[in-house]
């Protein structure tokens, strides 16, 4: 094995000690869209574990409002919701330039709201589920990053994790537009990491398998005996893991950019293969 010279490992020793240090989200601004469920919802109590401020995105009030108290029960610094549909171009900038001050400077952006809707073939789907997908996956996604990316450039500091999945890797039957949703998400996730070269900004997509929350329930318009089939016979992630991962990434030492993490269950190998336990052994 090559030995290090003395001159090295002194130099090994000090950028050790200078930059492997935890990123520490203690105070820190954290914007969670889609902040009213599942893994943004998780992901509002891993962050408030650690003490981040939270701002909270979502078109339920009353679901952010208990999300909200959630956190602070958890230890959240401070939480401040707002009603939002990330789809209003309008309304995204709008609500990002009227924040109060004390919560206009945003470190980190969870840009989590996301949806799919419908399970069927391109040639037969629904043109208001095709719309919806991707105006809220790919276009809401843009428009938060857009009103928000500017102020961290300003500042030379922040963090943008965009909630992908490992359906945007490989496409399975019936789901081509979600799939194709979620791709985009890895090529805006990679260009906005390539624009941002030279800030000190980090950009991280996290690529979720299936993970039990109501995902399927959206998908289905509601049909609940639909969705819980969706998880039968295997073991799921929960919204726990992903919000795990996300903090994990957020606080690596800040010279370090995580560009992307896929994770599924073992019971999943990608987006197609799945193992399910025979119900009827
Ligand atoms: P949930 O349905 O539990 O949560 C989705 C969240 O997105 C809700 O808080 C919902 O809030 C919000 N949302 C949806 N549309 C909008 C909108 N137009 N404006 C603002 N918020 C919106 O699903 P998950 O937690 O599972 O999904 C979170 C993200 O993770 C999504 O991007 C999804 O694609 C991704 N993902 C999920 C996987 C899974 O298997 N569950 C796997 C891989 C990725 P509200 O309705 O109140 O607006
Ligand atoms: C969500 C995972 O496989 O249900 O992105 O589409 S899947």
């Amino acid at each position: 094995m090559a030995r290090l010279n003395p001159v090295h490992k002194t130099a090994l020793k000090g950028i050790q000690k200078e930059t492997m240090a935890r990123t520490s989200v203690k105070g820190k601004v954290v914007f969670i869209t889609g902040a009213s469920s599942g893994i943004g919802a998780a992901t509002a109590a891993a962050f408030a574990e650690e003490g981040a401020r939270l701002l909270l995105g979502a078109r339920r009030a009353g679901r952010l409002a208990q999300v909200a108290s959630m956190a602070l029960e958890k230890g959240a610094e401070a939480v401040h919701s707002v009603q939002l549909d990330v789809r209003n171009r309008h309304a995204v900038q709008r609500t990002i330039d009227e924040l109060p001050s004390e919560w206009a400077e945003i470190d980190i952006l969870i840009n989590n709201a996301g949806l799919s809707r419908g399970l069927e073939k391109l040639y037969t789907g629904r043109y208001e589920d095709w719309d919806e997908m991707i105006d809220t996956n790919v276009k809401g996604l843009l428009y938060v990053m857009r009103a928000v990316v500017p102020g961290m450039v300003v500042r030379g500091s922040g963090h943008v994790v965009n909630l992908g999945s490992m359906a945007g890797e490989v496409a399975y039957p019936n789901g081509a537009v979600y799939c194709g949703s979620k791709a985009a998400v890895h090529f805006i996730n990679d260009g906005l990491r390539e624009d941002l070269l030279g800030t000190p900004v980090r950009v991280t997509c996290v690529d979720p398998g299936l993970v039990e929350t109501e995902f399927s329930q959206v998908r289905f318009h509601g049909d609940t005996s639909r969705a819980a089939k969706v998880y039968n016979g295997m073991t799921p992630l929960i919204a726990e893991d992903i919000a795990d991962t996300i903090v994990w990434a957020v606080t690596r030492p800040s010279h370090v950019n995580i560009a992307r993490i896929t994770l599924s269950s073992v019971d999943q190998a990608n987006s197609l293969l799945v193992h399910r336990e025979d119900s009827s052994k």
